[in-house]
């Protein structure tokens, strides 16, 4: 890739990767790990040579659970040096609140007060760390806040115990300044047989019950929603439209499947281009994050390989919305399905005499079904673009 090609990555695309997803060395439930441990400036350096612009972390990635504040200052030094060195910024930090096998029962939302404690001591600190490092925006994913039975708590009361961390969270977070928005990370299930904020939609009913819900909002992930069978694409909608879009997690995933966290745009090619294709259009202004990792068969070449694929992927995408945007067919078919006939009753913002107009209007439905919906052509269209026919 030469520094003139189009789909270079540039620090206004915002491209991010978390220290977890470079630096995932292919260990999974049946095998071990493929490849060797590199340290957090190693993951900056070859962040760096992709071309990224932000490296993400959870607490743990960086400073080990139990690092005394020696080793801590130490760590932290070290890294900020190698973000320097390769114009690398931190924009968001998270909290691990999986790996330690004291979250088994999950964390918000254990059963045992003294985890619960633990948890909101853990996170935070992590918030010190994201401070320390100038991150703003604050991740927070309960892969353990869920069940395998039900029998063992009454889901109320875990919706009630997440509130009150969330809440005591956004206090510190003010009483420190730091500064940060929350970003709640949805996932259906995996590690737990059933997580409870399985959707971003949950998250979105969750978030107008908190002390302070201008401070939190939602991190989509592409890979939870599509294990949901859902629609990636409406959820981050629903999210944008009202203003909780804070983060967002860009990956790839076949559905009915475990956790993939493939390489953006290598599975699911459409869904990803009316996404990006989203994103562009509403001018979503925060980090372009790639929480996703190579595959196992892969050496460090070939995360070099991924990272630039997830960029190149999204960028080219950015160009075929344009394309889309400006080709005229297309253009004129939305235009044609979006009309109306200007003699019908206002509606919008009701209104009593609205109401009686619109009541005692005569709609020709058989006229209103012959106004074609050329959404074949149009998708047509779309493919056709996306395989650069058109
Ligand atoms: C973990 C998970 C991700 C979350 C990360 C943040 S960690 O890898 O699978 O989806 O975004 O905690
Ligand atoms: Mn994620
Ligand atoms: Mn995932």
């Amino acid at each position: 890739m030469t520094s003139n090609d189009k789909y270079q990555p540039r620090p206004e695309h915002k491209f991010s990767f978390g220290l977890w997803t470079v630096g995932n060395r292919g260990r999974d439930p049946f095998g071990d790990f493929v490849r060797p441990l590199l340290s957090p400036p190693e993951l900056v350096d070859l962040l760096g040579e992709v071309g990224a612009w932000g490296v993400n972390l959870h607490d743990n990635d960086l400073v080990p659970i139990d690092a005394t504040p020696a080793e801590h200052d130490k760590i932290v030094r070290d890294f900020k040096k190698a973000c320097e060195k390769n114009n690398i910024v931190v924009p968001m930090a998270t909290v691990s609140l999986f790996f330690h096998p004291v979250f088994r029962d999950g964390a918000f939302t254990a059963n045992d007060p003294n985890v619960r404690a633990y948890a909101l001591q853990k996170t935070m600190r992590a918030m010190d760390l994201g401070a320390e490092l100038g991150a703003k925006i604050f991740v927070l994913w309960g892969g353990r806040e869920g069940t395998e039975t039900d029998s063992c708590r009454n889901p109320a009361d875990a919706v009630k115990h997440l509130r009150e961390a969330v809440n005591y969270l956004c206090e510190y977070n003010t009483a420190q300044k730091y500064g940060y928005t929350f970003a709640l990370e949805a996932k259906p299930n995996e590690p737990r047989g059933d997580i409870y904020m399985s959707t971003t939609g949950h998250y979105l009913a969750f978030i107008p019950t908190l002390d302070h819900p201008e401070m939190v909002g939602v991190n989509p992930e592409v890979a939870h929603e599509t294990m949901a069978g859902l629609n990636f694409l409406h959820g981050v909608a629903q999210a944008w439209e009202s203003g909780k879009l804070f983060h967002i997690d860009l990956n790839d995933q076949y559905p009915g499947r475990y956790d993939q966290d493939l390489r953006f745009g290598s599975a699911n090619l459409k869904s990803n281009f009316f996404l990006v294709k989203f994103l562009e259009e509403v001018k979503y202004s925060g980090p372009r994050h790639f929480d996703a990792h190579a595959y196992r068969t892969e050496n460090y070449e070939g995360v070099k390989d991924f990272a630039r694929g997830c960029m190149r992927t999204y960028l080219m995408l950015k160009e075929k919305a344009e394309q889309w945007r400006a080709d005229k067919e297309i253009q004129a078919i939305l235009k044609e399905v979006t009309s109306g006939n200007s003699s019908i009753p206002k509606t919008g913002k009701y209104s009593k005499d609205g109401a009686s107009a619109l009541l005692a209007h005569n709609f020709d439905k058989d006229a209103m079904m012959k106004k074609r919906l050329p959404y074949e052509r149009l998708d047509q269209l779309t493919i056709d673009i996306l395989l650069g026919t058109r």
